[in-house]
């Protein structure tokens, strides 16, 4: 009898334990990097909280707002359970755990952001409700044990608050966004050529003049002016609370002032440090100007040092981010104080970069120099590696990875925003028409998701100088918050996983999954999340377009010319796989040459034919050109070809459309050879009506199409 009962209560032990784990499935993210599930919970129910005396006046503060919540919501006082807050130096910075059981709660961190952390994981094992006034149900969270730590230290998300500001509650909604998703970096670019937005008691002439622009662009029409004053700025003060505010969730800001390019309001307010000396107005189209601070004027230096000084008294971040992107040299290379300097400092163009080039680093180095002094390190954009940058400048990869990846071989700090897949600015549809105006191209959750930032170029050392990982959102098409919370959610989630997460804690499916729950959180905080994931519009862009037929489908090929290291892709087999790609230039279905002809020959067999075409992209606000000329080439060997036919076409001009093309160029009777040679370019730098002015042009090509 004795023996029956315990093979019962033993087999009802196992039934129940196997019951628990299937059952319990911990939506958290990002996904903690050790996650063990017991029998039972823990629920907040007369709870005692119990912290440690040592615990630092910041952490003191957060544990005890987590704890005012939970009263909110209906947690009582007393001693059926304890929630045990406990500081143990063992941990590094960021590291937490959590251990629950029936009755008892134990975190341990050893400082404010490894308490934040734990605090965040544990709100999202709460109900959703704990986010809204809404009641909830059950204050329980599942028996567990959860070790946790960051992958990267670095893990930012930038606010261009230059093209269009936004309120500082806005951004204290945009800090609590990050807060869920264990964020530590708010990068915040502060100022650019279409408005200064930092109060600098010492040049008040940048907010005065600087903050507000005449009128702006309408949608993508350069020649447009809606003709309406915009403007504002930060006083110090704001700034300050808003420092302060993002510290107490163990977020720091970097302020970037970005130099010496995107300075057309600077030189607005203080005309005499531009090259021309003026007059110069805030800029109200978007792009790339050619107004840029005059690097050989001892008196910027002077200006920059003081805004530094100022700057500095507002944001304690250890990182200062300098700027250094598209900074064109056409002013430089006519002003007589630039070109003083450049023989003043002995720079001179070589088979790399010109003299204006090493001016631009020179400026660069000597702020940091600067800043360094003051305990500072800078961050810069990866054009700074045009140059020679310092060593110890981190660079921040925008222009795909590829900058980031030479920063760390060349064991200088890197932080991967690739504008590939971290430019929440780019589309979340292919359905382009239904969705907000957008810079760039298709950037789905998933792509955002896939991200890894260790290249398989980097060694193990090279890899160690990936700081961390950042998403941007440049606001020239967003005026109001609650699209920036569409742009931002849920692809944040996903970042948040490749910042957090160790590469083998990531996965697709269990991450869809938890993202219900995120969904239910944005819903409670009542949120402008992006939807495509939740109805199945992801799903759709995400299945093959149909191929176009045609005779050289698959066809054996190879290219004579180099596409841009973004736009290779799977070159030259994407010319030839029969699918079209959309408006989007980076869906990875075209691939792209800048200042590079198309030059690809390939077999024909013996198929006869009867016309040869390329399909184009033109997208003049991104530099993308239609083709001015086509030629097809034929040859028996593959070696000797000979011209076959060719055509010419009208450059584009300011009234040209943007759209997707094909040019073909056609025979009277069927054509034969073995092999085929296609050669296509465009014009070879933007014309004068053009922003980029001076800028090589791209090609983009995304089928060779063979009748
Ligand atoms: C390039 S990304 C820029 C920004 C624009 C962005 C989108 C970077 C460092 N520079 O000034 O806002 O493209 O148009």
């Amino acid at each position: 009898m004795k023996h029956i009962q315990c093979l019962a209560s033993l087999l009802t032990l196992l039934i129940m334990t196997s019951c628990s784990d299937n059952e319990t499935v911990v939506n958290v993210i990002p996904m903690p990097q050790e996650v063990q599930i017991h029998k039972g919970r823990f629920c907040f129910e007369q709870t005692s909280f119990i912290l440690d005396e040592h615990m630092d006046q910041a952490s003191l503060s957060y544990v005890q707002k987590f704890e005012e919540l939970l009263h909110l919501k209906g947690m009582q006082g007393g001693t059926a359970s304890s929630a045990n807050f406990i500081v143990d130096n063992s941990f590094g910075p960021e590291e937490y755990s959590i251990d629950s059981r029936e009755g008892s709660l134990e975190v341990k961190a050893s400082a404010l952001n490894g308490f934040v952390y734990a605090i965040q994981t544990l709100k999202q094992l709460l109900p959703a409700e704990i986010w809204s006034d809404s009641k909830a149900e059950k204050l329980e969270i599942p028996a567990l044990h959860i070790h946790d730590w960051p992958r990267f230290d670095y893990r930012g998300l930038m606010l261009d608050v230059a093209r269009h500001i936004f309120s500082i509650q806005d951004l204290h909604r945009y800090i609590d966004l990050m807060e869920i998703h264990k964020l530590n970096r708010l990068h915040l670019h502060l100022t650019d050529d279409q408005g200064w937005r930092v109060e600098i008691k010492s040049h008040p002439k940048l907010t005065e003049i600087g903050a507000w622009r005449k009128g702006t662009m309408i949608g993508n029409d350069f020649s447009s002016d809606d003709g309406i004053p915009y403007g504002g700025y930060y006083t110090k003060e704001e700034l300050k609370e808003l420092v302060s505010y993002a510290a107490s969730k163990g977020i720091s800001i970097v302020p970037e002032i970005d130099l010496p390019g995107h300075t057309q309001a600077i030189v607005a307010a203080y005309p005499h440090l531009g090259c021309t000396g003026g007059p110069y107005e805030v800029r109200t189209t978007w792009g790339v100007s050619d107004d840029v601070l005059c690097a050989g004027n001892e008196k910027s230096y002077k200006m920059l040092e003081d805004i530094l000084t100022e700057l500095m008294e507002i944001f304690p971040s250890e990182y200062i981010h300098i700027g250094g992107d598209e900074c064109p040299k056409v002013r430089w290379e006519q002003c007589p104080k630039c070109q003083a300097k450049i023989k003043e400092l002995g720079l001179r163009d070589d088979e790399h970069f010109s003299a204006e080039d090493y001016l631009q680093s020179y400026a660069m180095n000597r702020i940091e120099t600067f800043l360094n002094a003051h305990g500072r390190k800078i961050i810069a954009w990866d054009e700074v590696l045009e140059g020679n940058i310092s060593q110890s400048a981190t660079i921040m990869s925008w222009r795909g990875a590829a900058g980031g990846i030479k920063a760390a071989q060349s064991g200088r700090d890197a932080i991967m925003a690739p504008n590939s897949c971290m430019y929440f600015t780019h589309c979340q549809s292919k359905n382009r028409d239904a969705e907000p105006l957008a810079v760039g191209g298709y950037v789905p959750v998933n792509k955002v998701y896939d991200y890894e930032p260790y290249d398989s170029k980097m060694s193990e050392a090279e890899c160690a100088h990936i700081a961390g990982v950042q998403a941007c959102l440049w606001t020239e098409h967003i005026q109001d918050f609650s699209l920036i919370e569409y742009l931002v959610l849920p692809r944040l989630d996903a970042l948040s996983e490749v910042q957090w997460c160790e590469a083998q804690n990531k996965d697709w499916n269990r991450f869809r999954t938890s993202l219900w729950h995120m969904k239910d959180i944005y819903d409670q905080l009542g949120c402008n999340y992006a939807t495509h994931i939740f109805d199945g519009r992801m799903d759709e862009d995400q299945k093959p377009i149909p191929p176009i037929k045609h005779k050289a489908l698959g066809c054996q090929a190879r290219l004579l010319t180099e596409p841009h290291l973004n736009y290779h892709y799977n070159a030259p087999y994407e010319l030839f796989d029969g699918q079209k790609g959309d408006s989007s230039f980076s869906s990875g279905k075209w691939i792209g040459f800048e200042g590079n002809d198309l030059d690809v020959v390939f077999k024909m067999g013996n198929k006869s034919f009867e016309s040869v075409g390329i399909e184009t992209l033109t997208d003049i606000g991104n530099y993308i050109m239609s083709p001015t000329w086509l030629k097809v080439y034929v040859s028996e060997d593959g070696e000797n070809f000979s011209l076959l036919a060719s055509d010419e076409y009208e450059a584009d001009g300011p009234e040209s459309k943007n759209g997707i093309r094909r040019h073909s160029l056609s025979f009277s009777k069927p054509q034969r050879s073995k092999y085929l040679r296609v050669q296509a370019g465009t014009i070879d730098s933007l014309p004068a009506w053009h922003t980029g002015h001076g800028a090589k042009a791209f090609l983009f090509v995304d089928e060779i199409i063979v009748l």
